[in-house]
């Protein structure tokens, strides 16, 4: 039976790794930083929290990270814990930068001293083409992060691919695009569209204020997007990829599809709030996930307008469950 250690376990990709490991057989382990409250439900919600060990510790301390390892024995890690949020990354660019960044390198660092053997996934992200040098980005685009979150993924992306060539590290940085869920953060603009939609329709809530709806990116779901991380450290050698869907869409457009899925009418909600545009936004964004496709026989299953679907119909669940409403 394999194992894996997956730090960002209670993430939303965390939470989704963890159901298709154990799917596939593995034991499955995760690190869990401290925290005031429980931060369990996305496993909860999968019906995998009993089924996960959870180890504590944290990116920011290599000896948690050492003693998870030992305790573990990992076949693969997955590190997907980080400070994810770019509009917080202007605000607390440092702790960022450890969490995200140097985070990264204690881990390689550890699986370097005392689990040489384990295999290494790092998640990397469409973040780091920022302000896109190519239309379409691919593992071959050069990169311009635009957020102390992008130039912090930038470090850790090429620290795993120097300990790598350095010290023969299986390591993988998979460059995935936006993927979303049910289990999305709410602070992210899928979910907190698809929130406002129910709360609206529920007559909970009038107004969604929104920042740049111009916005363009290349959403796809969770879901399948974890099914790539694993294939990458299933290969021969060592790799790193891009995983996207290779469409479009601007927020404005994402909006459309989740307002008209409860027949509403986004124009009459959505106001432009000037206080949510980024410092240095990231316009576009468009992935090419041709060698994903190649290689790893990976592609997207899930289309944006049954995504956007999915996550109104959760939310109009869950808004109706927390506010006790019947209809
Ligand atoms: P989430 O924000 O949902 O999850 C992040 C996880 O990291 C949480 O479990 C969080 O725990 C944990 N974490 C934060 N800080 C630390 C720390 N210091 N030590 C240990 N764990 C920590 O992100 P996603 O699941 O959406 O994304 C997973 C990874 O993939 C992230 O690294 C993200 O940057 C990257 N990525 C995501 C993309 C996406 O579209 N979702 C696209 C490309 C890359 P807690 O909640 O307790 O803080
Ligand atoms: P992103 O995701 O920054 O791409 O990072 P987010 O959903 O936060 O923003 C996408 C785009 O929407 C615009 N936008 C808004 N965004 C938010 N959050 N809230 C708003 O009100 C709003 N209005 C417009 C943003 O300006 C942006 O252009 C996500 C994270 O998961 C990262 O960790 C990951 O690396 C990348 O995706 C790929």
């Amino acid at each position: 039976m394999k194992k894996a250690l997956i730090t960002g376990i209670t993430g939303q990709d965390g939470a989704y790794l963890s159901k298709f490991l154990l799917s596939k057989g593995y034991e499955v382990a995760g690190l869990l930083p401290r925290r005031s409250t429980p931060t369990t439900w996305r496993l909860e919600y999968l019906g995998v929290r009993d089924k996960v060990r959870l180890i504590d510790g944290d990116l920011t301390d290599i000896a948690s990270i050492i003693r998870a390892l030992n305790e573990v024995k990992p076949d693969e890690v997955y590190n997907l814990g980080a400070q994810s949020f770019v509009a917080t990354s202007w605000v607390q660019p440092l702790l960022t930068a450890d969490a995200t960044g140097l985070g990264a390198l204690n881990i390689l660092e550890a699986i370097r001293q005392v689990a040489p053997g384990a295999r290494f996934y790092q998640a990397s992200t469409s973040e780091l083409f920022g302000l896109i040098q190519e239309p379409m980005q691919s593992e071959k685009t050069p990169f311009y992060p635009r957020s102390p979150y992008g130039v912090s993924k930038l470090f850790a992306h090429w620290m795993t691919i120097n300990y790598r060539e350095s010290f023969g590290i299986f390591g993988c940085a998979g460059i995935l695009f936006n993927h979303e869920s049910p289990l999305r953060g709410i602070e992210f603009v899928t979910r907190k569209v698809t929130d406002a939609v129910a709360r609206i329709k529920l007559g909970l809530q009038d107004k969604l204020p929104l920042g740049n709806i111009d916005a363009k990116r290349d959403w796809g779901f969770a879901g399948d997007y974890v099914e790539a991380m694993w294939a990458m450290l299933q290969q021969d050698a060592p790799d790193d990829f891009v995983v996207a869907t290779g469409r479009t869409t601007t927020v404005r457009d994402m909006c459309e599809i989740a307002f008209a899925h409860v027949g509403l009418d986004p124009a009459k909600h959505i106001v432009v709030d000037p206080k949510l545009y980024r410092p240095a936004e990231v316009e576009i964004l468009l992935g090419n996930p041709a060698k994903a496709k190649a290689k790893l026989g990976w592609e997207a299953k899930t289309t944006l307008e049954e995504l956007i679907k999915m996550m109104v119909d959760a939310d109009m669940e869950r808004v109706r469950f927390a506010n006790g409403i019947m209809r």
